[in-house]
């Protein structure tokens, strides 16, 4: 029996499939994992069947286009990521990746003829999970990449050059990847809410306004080892217990405000035994708001917050940035014409910001820049648990495809 939305039923069946490629726990797939040389394989497979040019690049990132007829045409870039969190939802990032492929499947099976190239990008390191990065694969195709991302180094101590080597990458061909703003038309992005608006209002999609700023980091807090049976309580340098009092800061300090959160993902302590007090404790700091001042600010006061708390217990605390990114406003434009899009399919446009990170921020850098967020279940994400509807899939697409026909026609000629 066909379904009654065969582009979403198409979108999450090849989800579906994708989401065998893991490297556990549940669905982990971290960038230059073998997971996401898996997964980019089929993506690079799927790409070549809807008969797009395509290739992995320097950085792992798979790259599939459709050229166009009109010489020395733009481009517009369509895409998402394929690396997860840690026991990750199955949507977030490929669902903007197998979205946008089954849009150019439909527009080529309509015999489109578009004025501009369309590149349809699968991007590796969103989640900035396993290095101290910053979307380091969309920021190679924006002429952004720091090259001292390459020397950082994941939980093994592997150096992402290493790995990028390993994953069949190749450091040296990093600036040659770089997009020309003057030969970008702009990028679209498709991607799961993530939060709980659309729900509310009972809308398959909606259209981001603009994205949180990013400030991520890791604390260290260093204390002194000691036997646990025998140290007077008073005479701790205790560096886990420190942290915690820390990390209740960095709680209260986020929940301040209705326009900022803050967030402490991983924490550990060495040399980790039952009976040592700890010595070290290293945590990161994840802290956002779509006000840079606001963010800025608050960052400065849960650090402040953390060198007191150390002073007063005799420790050491220390920041090490490795994120700071820029509140990003949508492109308007770009925005209209989604907008226009969903209104052509009699869905109300609807606004939103994200809280999220997106691949969008980097892509800003070279064009115009828009996002379509999808309804998710419970607005959960980062969560097994993350889920869509094939019709909300269905209707991303047709939106995807109205609004690529719409920047054609105003394109044209
Ligand atoms: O953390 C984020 O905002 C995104 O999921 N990378
Ligand atoms: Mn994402
Ligand atoms: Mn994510």
């Amino acid at each position: 029996m066909t379904s009654p939305h065969p582009l979403g039923a198409r979108v999450m069946a090849l989800i579906d499939d994708l989401s065998r490629h893991t490297d556990g726990p549940g669905l982990t797939r971290l960038y230059l994992s073998p997971a996401h040389k898996a997964t980019a394989g089929a993506v690079l497979g799927l790409m070549r069947a809807a008969g797009l040019d395509a290739r992995l690049d320097a950085l792992g990132t798979v790259v599939g286009r459709w050229d166009s007829t009109t010489p020395s045409a733009k481009t517009l870039f369509i895409g998402s990521h394929l690396d997860s969190v840690v026991d990750a939802g199955r949507y977030d990032g490929p669902l903007g990746v197998i979205a946008g492929l089954v849009a150019i499947e439909t527009l080529r099976r309509e015999g489109a003829a578009l004025p501009f190239a369309v590149e349809l990008l699968a991007f590796g390191d969103e989640e900035n999970v396993r290095f101290p990065t910053n979307l380091s694969t969309s920021q190679g195709v924006a002429g952004r990449y720091q090259t001292a991302w390459l020397d950082g180094k994941d939980a093994q101590g592997v150096t992402l050059r290493e790995a990028l080597v390993a994953f069949g990458g190749d450091p040296e061909g990093i600036a040659g990847l770089a997009r020309k703003p003057e030969d970008t038309l702009g990028y679209l992005e498709i991607h799961i809410e993530q939060g709980p608006l659309l729900e509310a209002e009972n809308l398959p999609v909606g259209i981001v306004s603009g994205i949180a700023g990013i400030t991520r980091g890791r604390c260290r807090v260093t204390g002194e080892a000691g036997h646990a049976g025998t140290v007077p309580m008073a005479m701790r340098r205790d560096a886990l217990a420190a942290a915690a009092e820390m990390i209740g800061a960095v709680e209260r300090i986020g929940a301040t405000r209705t326009d900022t959160v803050a967030t402490v993902g991983v924490c550990e302590a060495r040399p980790g035994a039952s009976n040592v007090i700890p010595a070290e404790a290293i945590f990161t700091l994840d802290a956002r708001s779509p006000d840079d001042v606001v963010r800025n600010a608050m960052v400065e006061g849960i650090l402040a917050e953390c060198g007191a708390i150390a002073a007063k217990r005799g420790v050491g605390f220390t920041f090490e940035p490795f994120m700071d990114s820029p509140a990003t406003p949508m492109d308007a434009g770009f925005q209209s014409v989604l907008a226009e899009a969903a209104q052509s399919l009699q869905i109300p446009p609807r606004y939103l910001a994200s809280g999220a990170g997106h691949d969008a921020i980097a892509m800003s850098a070279i064009g115009p820049a828009a996002m379509l967020f999808v309804r998710c279940k419970d607005g959960v994400s980062h969560n097994p648990a993350e889920s869509i509807t094939e019709a909300d899939a269905d209707a991303a697409v047709r939106v995807l495809v109205e609004a690529v026909k719409l920047l054609g026609r105003r394109h044209a000629g």
